[in-house]
């Protein structure tokens, strides 16, 4: 079997048909929920979303994801648009899918099979532009890759008559000049991903050093859900011009810049935005664009609190922190557009319970801001609503920390090259 059909695919202005399932921990308006981000992460790839597919199921079906019934609909959806002479171009399934799930459901549905984990992998492939995001999302895409090669490939050796791995006697025939198209591919990986690994190391060892030749400033990271604001807040504290847009994963690279308030300087990065059903292999690939996360002093945790899910993204984005290391850390919770926050107004009479949709913006700064103390802001990055409150918030605390970490650094009466770059 030819590797080639393991490549992640790249999505290209395609169209695309969205699968999801509805399950005991997953109710029918979480799944649509997160069918939305997926379409959303779909559009970004480039492609186009053109139905979408649930099923109410205990768990995935480990032949097929969904039930057979449900698969055969999906096939009759992809021969009717061939018909019509609109072809479907993928089919995204919003978990991630094992290697005999990948197989049986290509085998039916003969199209191009997509999870979401692929499709994230996908997008950073096309975002990664220095060497270091390059590298770590190519030995992500083989660490996705391998492990669904290697059921194939035990799968072979078994019909070889093999007793297993270690060079047991099936294995023989499966070498040397035997060897198959597939077992070569698999050490052709394994090669690179060593070899990945290594650059890895290096440039660790070249960011760490980076690091330490910053001086005895305050290390600020922006942290948060990905397309909250968090590289438009940088541009506007650091007044840097790092890429922004509506898309998600726009920032993969971490940007530090020196930022000067009043006259106390710290460095404040900008870093990968997290998302729901990411892989932990996926998220340790990021290590060293995650360092400058797990060593900053003070985290702002900047949370888009016009999306509806807003808080299921808090809690992704610190249970995320909490993988890599980074929990407990000081934190400031920094809710962005307001601007755009909107809320369902309740008829008088009307008596069922209101739900988190009937809060008014008020109302749930009151709550936050009881929660948080004074550890919380709401601002608008793009309206500039707030953000005097905001930088003398930050002030405040970066100059705590820093007397506390650096308590005879003079700091107040040396000379900055302001915005420069670190
Ligand atoms: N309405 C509104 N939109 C905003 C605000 N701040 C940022 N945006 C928009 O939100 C989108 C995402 O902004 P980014 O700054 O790229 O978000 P990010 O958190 O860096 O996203 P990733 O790097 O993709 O994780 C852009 O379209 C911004 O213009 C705001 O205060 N209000
Ligand atoms: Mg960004």
């Amino acid at each position: 079997m030819a590797m080639k059909e393991f490549v992640i695919s790249e999505a290209q202005v395609e169209t695309a048909v969205l699968v999801g399932l509805i399950t005991k921990t997953q109710d029918e308006r979480k799944t649509n929920e997160y069918l939305d981000e997926l379409a959303f992460l779909a559009e970004t790839a480039g492609a186009e979303v053109v139905k979408r597919f649930t099923q109410k199921l205990d768990q995935a079906n480990s032949v097929t994801y969904v039930g057979k019934g449900k698969l055969d609909e999906i096939k009759q959806y992809i021969h009717d648009e061939e018909e019509a002479e609109r072809e479907v171009g993928m089919v995204i399934f919003d978990d991630e899918l094992s290697a005999k799930q990948i197989r049986n459901i290509e085998g039916e549905l003969k199209v191009k099979i997509l999870d979401r984990t692929s499709l994230i992998l996908d997008i950073f492939a096309m975002r990664a532009q220095t060497a270091n995001a390059k590298t770590q999302v190519e030995l992500a895409q083989y660490k996705y890759m391998l492990p669904r090669l290697q059921r194939l490939w035990t799968h072979l050796e078994r019909q070889g008559g093999g007793s297993g791995a270690g060079g047991g006697k099936g294995s023989v025939g499966l070498r040397g000049p035997g060897e198959t198209q597939l077992e070569m591919d698999r050490r052709i990986i394994l090669n690179r991903m060593s070899l990945l690994k290594e650059r890895l190391v290096e440039i660790d060892k070249q960011k760490a050093t980076q690091r330490k030749n910053r001086g005895r400033l305050i290390r600020v990271a922006l942290v948060g859900y990905t397309n909250v604001g968090k590289s438009t807040l940088m541009n506007l504290l650091a007044k840097s011009e790092v890429f922004a847009e509506n898309k998600l994963f726009a920032t993969l690279d971490t940007t530090v810049r020196k930022v000067i308030i009043d006259n106390l300087p710290f460095l404040l990065s900008d870093t990968v935005g997290f998302i729901r059903k990411l892989p932990t292999d996926l998220v340790d690939s990021f290590k060293s664009t995650l360092d400058e996360v797990r060593e900053a002093d003070l985290l702002l945790h900047v949370v888009d609190i016009s999306h509806p899910d807003f808080e299921e993204q808090i809690e992704v984005v610190n249970k995320t922190l909490a993988d890599i290391g980074a929990a407990g850390k000081p934190m400031m919770l920094v809710f962005n557009k307001i601007d755009a926050y909107t809320y369902v107004q309740k008829d008088e009479d009307d008596l069922t319970p209101r739900t988190k949709e009937n809060w008014t913006l008020e109302e749930l700064m009151r709550t936050w801001m009881a929660k948080m103390e004074d550890n919380c802001l709401f601002i608008s990055a793009r309206e500039r609503i707030n953000l005097e409150e905001m930088k003398n918030a930050v002030y405040k605390r970066v100059k705590e920390l820093h007397v506390q970490k650096y308590p005879y650094n003079d700091f107040l009466y040396q000379n900055y090259d302001e915005n420069g770059e670190v």
